[in-house]
């Protein structure tokens, strides 16, 4: 039977499993929204395109499938960037089809024409310009695969409007995928597996720098009784959070410019670090002349690219961190390391006195105790999108996961306006999760409108702004490097329970530290939608913090009292 391009499409978007798309109509991919209206796809109308790419990110990143967003050709495309960009860097499988002018008339400037895949060429994986009805389908495949397989990443399909348009056969077993032939893996060097091992059990201070790439390879049991086997101590990446449950006794915590001191005193002093599916970001290691000197290093990867990228490696184990685990794992031999051990336990010792939760509590709302309140009411068991700032990384230190896939958040590109349209994609991938979105007062701002998602497609995401009146994040740096010239950071917001309210959604404010525990049960029990503006303190820094450049030991320590610190004004 013949069907139209637009048809196939979404025949073909049906036989990959396909449930939801997230997307914005307009000429150039309208034959598209036509079939789509009669398919069984379920289509969200975003508000912003930059949203449906963060939904479709979030939609993927909650359950390691492939999430699509959909816009037209021109502004609808390039509207499209930041969030292709934001799955490029952490590696999100994300696929996304625009709509493109008709191929004869591609170069003449016609009305919305943009070269969206020159534009997005080094944001993509994988793009592809289709002007035949008869490549849809096998082009569609393709995506799929090359988007969710090895390293994932985003693939961007720009289909011409006479493509949509045409009408060929369709038999999607015939339109099988003509990707190059695998490249012929060697495997991993057996020499190389024989230096890892033997490094493995001579150590006498180890520790795991545990990566996104756990999760990406789904290797959290092997990676757990790799642990096991060691007795291994783990330190996560941003990223990393929740391939290892936090309550564990050998889970250190976030290691980097925000993580835990005793994490990067113990990477300055550790023997050998087990780096897996990690990629050594700037924001982990500091000055890199320093790093780690007394360290071997095994680096598991699935990128051959990433090895002494950034770290040179002693032994690289180039594959998939599961299959690798797998392969250690019967050489693992336990061992006792008790000065290791109690080295640590006097690091923490030191830190835990400064923690912000050992603190009494003085009338003042501080963003960590909202956190880790929301952490204690949640069970620990929420899917937390948080967005970019001092909030995120409060996140990262105070909501303790157990569960992967529990945290998502941008690492790599760092974008402003992920969380809203990201938790979106998450509730639509977890419809029975308890999603919180954890974005600060000026994050919010950025893709607030995606609320009208929320209210029309009547889902249920709650929302925590940590509303500190400032770019608190860029405020902090100003503080410490800038001679506390708040230049362009303070920030005046809508007074956000009445704009919720305006969009159809419940809105409470809070500034009491009493309040907070309340108002998040309440916030759980109401079957809709609810908006809590915290008023924390508007000066209070992240810490410990490594500033840009310096040695990871190097790392500004929270002043023993914080009021000192953070209540005085400008
Ligand atoms: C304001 C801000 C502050 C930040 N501060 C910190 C901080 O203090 N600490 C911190 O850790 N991060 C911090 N980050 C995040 C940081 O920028 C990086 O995004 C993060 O460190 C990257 O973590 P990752 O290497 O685990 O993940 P990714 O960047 O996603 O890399 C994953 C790696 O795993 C590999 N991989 C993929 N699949 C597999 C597989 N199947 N098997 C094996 N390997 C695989 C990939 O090739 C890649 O190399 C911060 C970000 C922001 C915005
Ligand atoms: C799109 C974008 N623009 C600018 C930045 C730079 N930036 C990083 S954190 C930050 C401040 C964030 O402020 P807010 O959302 O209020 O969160 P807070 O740090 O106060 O918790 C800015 C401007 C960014 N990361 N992303
Ligand atoms: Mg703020």
């Amino acid at each position: 039977m013949k069907l139209t391009g637009a048809e196939i499409l979404c025949q073909s978007l049906e036989h990959l499993g396909v449930k939801h798309i997230f997307g914005y109509p307009g000429g150039a991919i309208l034959p598209v929204y036509d079939a789509l209206g009669k398919s069984k796809l379920h289509h969200i109308l975003v508000r912003h395109e930059q949203g449906a790419t963060h939904m479709a990110d979030g939609y993927a990143r909650a359950t390691g499938g492939v999430g699509v967003a959909m816009a037209t050709s021109g502004p609808g495309a390039t509207n499209m960037v930041t969030g292709i960009a934001t799955a490029m860097l952490d590696s999100s499988p994300v696929v996304c089809i625009t709509g493109q002018v008709g191929s004869k008339l591609l170069g003449s400037d016609a009305f919305q024409e943009i070269d969206i895949t020159g534009i997005t060429m080094p944001i993509t994986k994988h793009n592809v310009v289709v002007t035949r009805a008869e490549d849809i389908a096998r082009t569609i495949r393709e995506a799929f695969i090359i988007a969710n397989s090895g390293r994932p990443g985003p693939v961007l399909v720009d289909i011409t409007k006479d493509a949509q348009q045409a009408a060929t056969e369709f038999d999607w077993n015939a339109a099988t995928p003509k990707l190059p032939p695998k490249r012929v893996r060697a495997g991993i060097d057996k020499s190389e597996l024989d230096r890892a091992i033997e490094l493995l059990n001579s150590a006498k201070r180890p520790l795991i720098l545990a990566g996104h790439g756990i999760m990406i390879s789904g290797a959290m049991q092997a990676f757990d009784r790799f642990v096991r086997a060691g007795d291994f101590y783990v330190s996560m990446t941003l990223l990393g959070i929740g391939c290892f449950p936090a309550s564990d006794p050998l889970n250190l915590g976030m290691m980097g410019m925000h993580g835990e001191a005793w994490v990067n005193h113990a990477i300055q002093e550790a023997d050998l670090l087990i780096a897996v599916g990690m990629r050594f970001d700037d924001r982990v290691t500091g000055d890199l002349r320093t790093y780690a000197k007394s360290a071997r290093k095994i680096h598991i990867e699935i990128d051959r690219a990433e090895i002494n990228k950034n770290v040179p490696v002693d032994a690289p184990l180039v594959g998939d961190a599961r299959e690798v685990l797998e392969r250690l794992l019967p050489h693992i031999e336990k061992k006792e390391r008790t000065a290791w051990r109690s080295r640590i336990a006097e690091m923490k010792g030191d830190s835990a006195v400064r923690d912000i939760q050992s603190l009494p509590d003085t009338g003042h709302l501080y963003a960590a105790h909202v956190i880790n309140d929301l952490w204690k009411e949640t069970n620990g068991d929420a899917i937390v999108v948080t967005d970019v700032g001092q909030h995120q990384m409060w996140e990262a230190q105070y909501y303790h996961h157990n569960n992967p896939r529990t945290l998502i958040t941008s690492g790599g590109l760092g974008t402003m306006g992920f969380a809203l349209p990201a938790a979106i994609g998450a509730k639509f991938a977890k419809p029975d999760a308890d999603v919180w979105v954890v974005v600060g007062d000026g994050g919010f701002q950025m893709t607030m409108c995606e609320l009208a998602t929320i209210v029309q497609e009547k889902i249920k995401v709650n929302i925590a702004i940590i509303n500190n009146g400032f770019l608190g994040m860029v405020r902090q740096w100003q503080e410490f490097f800038y001679d506390k010239r708040y230049v362009a950071t303070p920030l005046v917001a809508p007074d956000f329970a009445a704009l919720a309210n305006a969009f159809g959604i419940r809105g409470e404010r809070v500034t009491a530290r009493g309040d907070v525990n309340s108002t998040i049960r309440a916030a759980r029990a109401s079957k809709e939608s609810v908006l809590i503006d915290f008023r924390v303190e508007q000066e209070d820094s992240v810490y410990p913090m490594v500033p840009a450049g310096a040695s990871l030991h190097e790392m500004i320590r929270r002043p023993h009292n914080p009021l000192v610190e953070t209540a005085a004004e400008p």
